[in-house]
């Protein structure tokens, strides 16, 4: 079975971790998150691509749920101690090894899917990681800070504001100009099933969905489209989806969430067991539900979230 998943970090990652133990045979294929992507000391960070690469490959700090394991800081503190920012982002000195061969690969002229599956070479994720674009495209999001309103990078708004302030608007700069990465409009007109993994649909999936050709190739697919809420009773389980969510209008609700995808792109959407209530107005919406239990608490639990996508995909076929 072919399985095309459209991941952001954490979320997507844990997901796709459950996902390879309930189908071990399925030949999955990651359409990544790129929108977060920061240039940082002239190195060109992925933060959602890696996340995806560690958590698979076994290199993931798991505790946190981003950077590496068994991490040291010694880089960044040197560079702090030159007065070089910005101090705010951890970065840490295996991550910074990564950063430095995706620039080094990036100036020697190969685009960034091809960056991406040099470097999986050694993580042997087990699943095909794309990019969902070569190009740069990088999620802003407007805010108003001391009575000014500002439009600062998202690793600015979520990593050293900790998204304390309001999100007036959530822009991907830069994605109606890109094209789909190599292989991604190939991998979604093949596929036999389509999941959203419980990622943040405004900066994680709505990010990928907004570079021209993946929504409307998704859309005429005719496979399964199945989402899993990333919402679970009216709040993010972590992260700030909430704020970004307003920033769109929508409300911080699993049925709210599943409208916002809309009929036309999702065919199922799973929604937490404490959130049964909203099965009624998402079928009302035109997409089958369910309620199940939606806590990735370990890959178990999380693999047995993945066995009821696929079983509703079938449902929907
Ligand atoms: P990020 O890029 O690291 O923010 O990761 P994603 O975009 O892939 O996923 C973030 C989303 O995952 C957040 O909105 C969380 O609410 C959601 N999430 C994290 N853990 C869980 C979980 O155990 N269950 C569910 N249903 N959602 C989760
Ligand atoms: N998230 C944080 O909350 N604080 C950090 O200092 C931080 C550093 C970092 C470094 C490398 C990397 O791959 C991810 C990192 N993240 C950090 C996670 C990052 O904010 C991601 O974009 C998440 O996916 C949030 O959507
Ligand atoms: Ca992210």
């Amino acid at each position: 079975m072919r399985i095309v998943v459209l991941a952001g970090g954490i979320g997507g990652a844990r997901f796709l971790r459950g996902l390879q133990q309930a189908a071990p045979e399925a030949d999955v294929t990651v359409i990544g998150n790129t929108g977060d992507d920061i240039h940082l000391f002239g190195l060109k960070v992925c933060p959602d691509l890696d996340t995806v690469m560690y958590t698979l490959g076994g290199g993931i700090n798991e505790e946190q749920g981003w950077g590496r394991t068994d991490e040291s800081f010694h880089v960044k503190e040197e560079l702090a101690a030159y007065g070089v920012g910005p101090e705010w982002f951890g970065l840490g000195d295996r991550d910074f090894a990564t950063h430095i061969v995706r620039t080094q690969m990036l100036a020697a002229g190969y685009p960034l899917s091809a960056v991406t599956e040099a470097l999986c070479t050694r993580w042997n994720p087990g699943v095909r990681l794309l990019p969902m674009s070569d190009d740069r495209v990088e999620t802003h999001v407007a805010v108003e800070l001391d009575g000014e309103r500002k439009v600062i990078h998202f690793q600015e708004y979520w990593v050293k504001l900790r998204a304390s302030v309001a999100a007036e608007a959530v822009v991907p700069v830069g994605a109606e100009q890109a094209k789909p990465a190599p292989g991604v409009l190939e991998a979604i007109a093949a596929a036999d099933v389509i999941l959203f993994p419980p990622s943040n649909p405004v900066v994680s999936v709505g990010t990928i969905l907004a570079v021209p050709g993946i929504r409307e190739a998704i859309a005429e697919a005719g496979v399964p489209v199945v989402g899993l809420s990333p919402i679970v009773g009216n709040a993010p389980v972590r992260g700030m989806a909430d704020k970004v969510l307003a920033a769109v209008g929508v409300e911080a609700s699993a049925a709210a969430v599943a409208e916002h995808y809309g009929s036309g792109l999702l065919d199922g959407w799973l929604v937490d067991t404490v959130d049964a209530d909203a099965v009624g107005a998402v079928e009302a919406a035109g997409i089958r539900c369910r309620a199940v239990p939606l806590m990735m608490t370990d890959t178990g639990a999380t693999a047995e979230m993945a066995r009821q996508a696929l079983a509703l995909a079938e449902e929907v076929r």
